[in-house]
């Protein structure tokens, strides 16, 4: 909703009448009313694993107005019908609101029979709610999707879709206008077939433009499908399954290189990633795992070793997962490798790898320990005795609870209905796994402190992160492989503070993919990185969000560009959304929009608003003055109010 001027040129009395107004409003689902100091705030972060004063994740699926239903064989007799489910955010509007694209997939009678499953893109209404607008941007019939990801091809600043398919890929111009357009062929992706799953913008030879590496999977053609059952690959403990991966062959990846025309040219074969072994790819993340300044590649491989490949700066890449330790697990064996998370979950700057597998196997934590050393920390970690019950996609480290620290939250579900039927310790439905970070390299399973939205068995597969509503907390969007996709909110949160970063590429790609952002706060110095695709075949938000405990201002921030280039920015006060670009340091800063978090932040500051006929003067608000209110709404209401009617605005803080 919007405040014209006209309706509240009063002052404070009217700022006052308009917040009764919005909190007398129907909204969004009721956050927490925040109850305790910044003092208070962080006793409560250093104790927080009692779970009567544990934040939630809460299901606000239904009030956000999505409705989106994936499509599934009940029976999923082959293996393309349980592979898809890739969730994107992307602010395809550039309005600075996360919006969201689901991807779909036929079965295989749909495709047989000419049917096509509508993937779906939902615009952020600002409100909490959000508006189908597939039709009007031309994105519901990719193809037989799998997973999508973010990226400028043509650094004109709109940012780009890129679909994987049971079938090659489709990328998709934004043309800026609430439209796409499908440029697959005129960009020369065409020629990429077969089984696309993982896609992934990264400018590995830094000339600016982002280029595209498209892992493949298995090798299937529609008309010549393994029988349900027929093999001994197609059973599981004994019961009959679909067929595969293991017993069928495997599709070779590919690197489409950006000429910076619009178009691409495959240059697989000469970076040495082309894949020539044929394994089970499937979701693919660009980092520079050894901060030498060039952009190395790591592939999960279904039931194969992984592939880590080095970047040697001259356009040449080598797998060097074996010697990394992190092609197969720590006894050797080589796991249904799924999903990916990439995260400095100890704080000395280098990502580590967690990656989701199979059941009877257990989800992995690789530690970076730097120069392209990683270690096994599964079990150290305390980790894989918990995720062998299940099969495990879209993963992430997240700090939903803004402490500053990465928690590891993973979706579950199984490819076979028909372990329902058998006594073999899994189902088909499974619940998400949250895992609280314990700053020692350890981690402690909270699945069950955190609500019951998460302990809901579903069939999970994608995975995307962000801030949706633009108010501090990091909403967790879930695609599942069967019906409706999830939207977890953090409630009931510690009012702990936050920071995120924005960053526009001049001189690196536009969309700044791979930028590094290096905070701190403190004692608290976190890394984070602008990544495209990652978790399982899902693209998290582009913004870089740090939570930050009670650390009210950072002290320090490294913006490392894919260029080399370092800038610095010093002091900036936390609770607010700074943009930056290349070359330039911060063009704009933001506070939050609305709920909970804006409310944290700002009730103890220091405000002045413009009184009719006089001069402006200073109110004190305090938090007894907003505290009988209900609607958290009205707190980000009166963040802009104050902006627009006050001479000083809260940014001074
Ligand atoms: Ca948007
Ligand atoms: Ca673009
Ligand atoms: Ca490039
Ligand atoms: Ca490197």
């Amino acid at each position: 909703m919007r405040v014209t001027q006209t309706s509240c040129g009063a002052g404070a009395v009217c700022v006052l009448a308009v917040c009764l107004f919005y909190s007398q409003s129907p909204a969004k689902p009721k956050p927490q009313k925040p109850t305790a100091t910044s003092a208070q705030s962080s006793a409560r972060t250093a104790d927080s694993s009692t779970a009567s004063s544990f934040p939630q994740l809460v299901d606000i699926t239904a009030s956000t107005g999505i409705h989106f239903e994936h499509l599934s064989s009940p029976e999923q007799r082959y293996i393309v019908e349980s592979m898809s489910a890739g969730v994107a955010l992307i602010d395809y509007d550039r309005d600075g609101w996360p919006d969201i694209y689901f991807t779909n997939a036929q079965s295989v009678a749909m495709a047989l029979a000419g049917k096509k499953a509508r993937s779906a893109l939902f615009h952020n209404n600002h409100d909490g709610t959000f508006t189908d607008v597939t039709d009007k941007a031309g994105v519901g019939y990719p193809c037989w999707g799998m997973g999508a990801a973010v990226g400028d091809y043509n650094n004109d600043g709109w940012p780009d879709l890129l679909v994987t398919c049971f079938g090659g890929v489709v990328l998709y111009r934004n043309n800026g206008d609430g439209t796409f357009t499908d440029v697959t062929r005129q960009a020369g992706l065409s020629q990429d077939s077969g089984w696309a799953t993982g896609g992934a913008f990264g400018d590995y030879d830094g000339d600016g433009f982002a280029d595209i590496f498209v892992s493949h999977y298995v090798a299937l053609s529609l008309d010549d499908l393994p029988a349900f059952g027929s093999s001994k690959t197609c059973q599981y403990h004994g019961i009959n399954v679909q067929c595969g991966p293991r017993g069928l062959k495997g599709s070779p990846d590919n690197l489409y290189h950006n000429n910076g025309n619009g178009t691409f040219t495959d240059v697989s074969r000469s970076a040495g990633v082309s894949d020539p072994e044929n394994r089970f790819g499937l979701t693919a993340v660009w980092t520079d795992f050894d901060l030498d300044g060039h952009l190395d590649l790591f592939v999960t491989n279904d039931g194969q070793p992984n592939y880590l490949y080095r970047n040697d700066g001259s356009g040449h890449f080598k797998d060097i997962a074996f010697l990394a330790d992190v092609a197969v697990s720590q006894d050797g064996v080589e796991q249904a490798n799924m999903g990916v998370a990439l995260g400095d979950y100890l704080h000395t700057g280098r990502f580590s790898i967690f990656i989701t597998h199979f059941s009877d196997e257990y989800a992995v934590l690789y530690r970076n320990d730097g120069d392209m050393n990683f270690v096994d920390e599964s079990y150290a970690s305390g980790i894989a005795p918990r995720t062998t019950a299940y099969v495990g996609w879209g993963d992430g480290f997240i700090d939903w609870r803004n402490t500053g620290w990465s928690d590891l939250f993973m979706v579950n579900g199984h490819v076979y209905p028909q372990v329902d039927t058998a006594d073999v310790g899994t189902k088909y439905r499974q619940p998400m796994l949250l895992f609280e970070n314990l700053h020692n390299g350890k981690f402690k399973d909270i699945s069950k402190l955190v609500g019951p939205a998460i302990q809901v068995p579903r069939v999970g597969r994608g995975v995307a992160y962000g801030d949706l509503f633009n108010d501090g907390r990091i909403e967790i969007v879930v695609e599942n492989l069967t019906g409706e996709p999830v939207i977890l909110q953090p409630q009931g949160l510690a009012p702990n503070h936050w920071i995120s970063f924005e960053l526009e590429g001049t001189q690196s790609n536009r969309l700044a993919l791979n930028a590094r952002v290096r905070t701190t706060a403190g004692d608290l110095v976190q890394t984070g990185e602008v990544v495209s695709n990652g978790s399982y075949l899902s693209q998290p938000d582009l913004r870089l969000h740090f939570g930050l405990g009670g650390h009210d201002r950072v002290q320090k921030t490294d913006v490392t560009w894919p260029s080399g280039k370092v800038e610095t920015l010093t002091n900036l006060a936390a609770d607010r959304f700074y943009k930056v670009k290349e070359g330039k340091g911060i063009i704009a800063s933001e506070p939050p929009r609305s709920t909970e978090a804006s409310f944290a932040v700002s009730w103890e500051s220091k405000v002045w608003v413009r009184l009719p006929h006089a001069s402006a003067m200073p109110l004190q608000i305090r938090s007894s003055f907003f505290i009988g209110f209900q609607r958290r709404r009205f707190c980000g209401e009166k963040s802009r109010l104050v902006k627009r009617y006050s001479p000083l605005n809260t940014s001074n803080r």
